[in-house]
């Protein structure tokens, strides 16, 4: 290593303390926040500023990856991958502390693809108001973390968005013994202590939606959504709220026998298209990270998947490039030719994962927004060729 690159790492370092220092300190102590909306804008300012003091300090950061981030990665033989501490089906630690789920099989395709090992794999389990600073500061090259892809992120946060992994929208969840019901809505919670997690688009989506309203709430912000939920079990809370995928799995593992919780029904609140995250301007490593994803959602339109890939190596046309076979584009993108074979070999295409995962908690891909545009739903990606 040379002395510039020892002192710009050193600089990192410095930034990465200072800043994870001012984002646990602002809205996310663990502790939760508590900011009333309504007719009371001026606290509920307060919930929003605590957001916005997250995004600030992530805007003052200096990108400290070098020039090419996947060659980086390349020499260095493991991907730094970003995840929920908790989420339920996305990314949980095993009893082994093996972290399992959609987001983290997302990291697992994408080292397969980078570096043709599903293990060549670092783990970071990180809270929402952590992730961008650790993008920002290389901690991690990627995040497949529960992330909305909005307007602010990709401008001001410095961020660049690859293509959605799951199309969500924000849910409230209520206990029934309460008097909330299957036709319960947002014009329903005036009054109630509503919780979620600190340094989201929840926050400032609930605060917005009780303002439009007329509506006052009491919002309270933590660390994490384990928190949240434990506040929420043992009555601190009257709602929660955050991505319906997320209510959905809290509601699946964690509602006690004596309590009956309902998600409101409708439509969600928001948009929240999820997907995987990573710093402005690496074109390359962003191309990686993309075309992994679609490259799993093509196998899954030729009905390739992890048990029969072995099939259809040497296929005609796209399916046959895209494994490695004539005409692959792999290459020259800087990854090996069977990049996308080891991809779904080692972890699955895109509907491996949903059964892996999500499907267990009930969450139906067939006929949903997540399904392929072949049966109505909105993945699309794009030709391999
Ligand atoms: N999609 C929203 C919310 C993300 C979020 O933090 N979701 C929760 C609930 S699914 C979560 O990931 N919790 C896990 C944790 O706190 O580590 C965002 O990007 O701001």
């Amino acid at each position: 290593m040379n002395n510039k690159s020892k002192l710009s790492q050193l600089l990192a370092l410095v930034f990465a303390f200072a800043l994870l220092a001012t984002a646990c300190g602002s809205s996310s102590d663990g502790e939760g926040d508590t900011a009333t909306t309504g007719d009371d804008t001026a606290q509920a300012d307060d919930s929003s500023d605590a957001a916005d003091d997250a995004d600030d300090a992530e805007d003052d950061v200096e990108l400290t990856q070098g020039d090419d981030l996947l060659e980086q990665i390349q020499a260095r033989g493991e991907l730094n991958c970003g995840v929920s501490t908790v989420s339920i089906g996305f990314a949980v630690a095993d009893s082994n502390g093996i972290y399992q789920g959609f987001d983290s099989d997302f990291c697992r395709a994408t080292a397969a693809a980078i570096l043709g090992d599903q293990d060549a794999l670092n783990i970071v389990p990180l809270t929402a108001a952590e992730r961008f600073t650790a993008v920002q500061t290389g901690e991690v090259d990627v995040l497949h973390r529960n992330t909305t892809w909005t307007q602010s992120r990709d401008s001001d946060v410095g961020m660049d968005f690859g293509p959605t992994t799951y199309f969500d929208g924000q849910q409230l969840m209520a206990r029934v013994g309460d008097g909330f019901s299957s036709n319960s809505t947002v014009a329903d919670i005036d009054g109630a202590v509503v919780c979620t997690n600190a340094g989201t688009t929840t926050e400032k989506n609930i605060a917005e939606a009780a303002d439009l309203l007329g509506i006052e709430i009491t919002l309270n912000t933590f660390e994490d959504f384990d928190i949240v939920t434990q506040n929420f079990i043992d009555g601190g809370c009257d709602i929660i709220t955050t991505d319906g995928s997320g209510l959905v799995g809290r509601k699946a593992e964690q509602q006690p026998a004596d309590q009956e919780w309902a998600i409101f029904p409708g439509a969600p609140i928001s948009k929240e298209p999820l997907g995987p995250t990573y710093g402005q301007n690496q074109s390359r490593f962003a191309d990686a990270v993309n075309w992994t994803v679609f490259a799993m959602l093509i196998a899954d339109e030729y009905g390739v998947n992890q048990s029969n890939v072995d099939d259809f190596v040497g296929a005609d046309g796209e399916l046959g490039r895209l494994l490695g076979g004539d005409g692959e584009v792999q290459s020259a993108m800087g990854l090996a030719p069977d990049a996308f074979y080891q991809v779904i070999k080692q972890v699955g295409n895109y509907s491996d994962l949903w059964a892996r995962h999500l499907a267990p908690l009930g969450l139906q891909l067939e006929g949903s927004v997540n399904d392929l545009w072949t049966n109505g739903g909105l993945m699309y990606p794009p030709p391999a060729r």
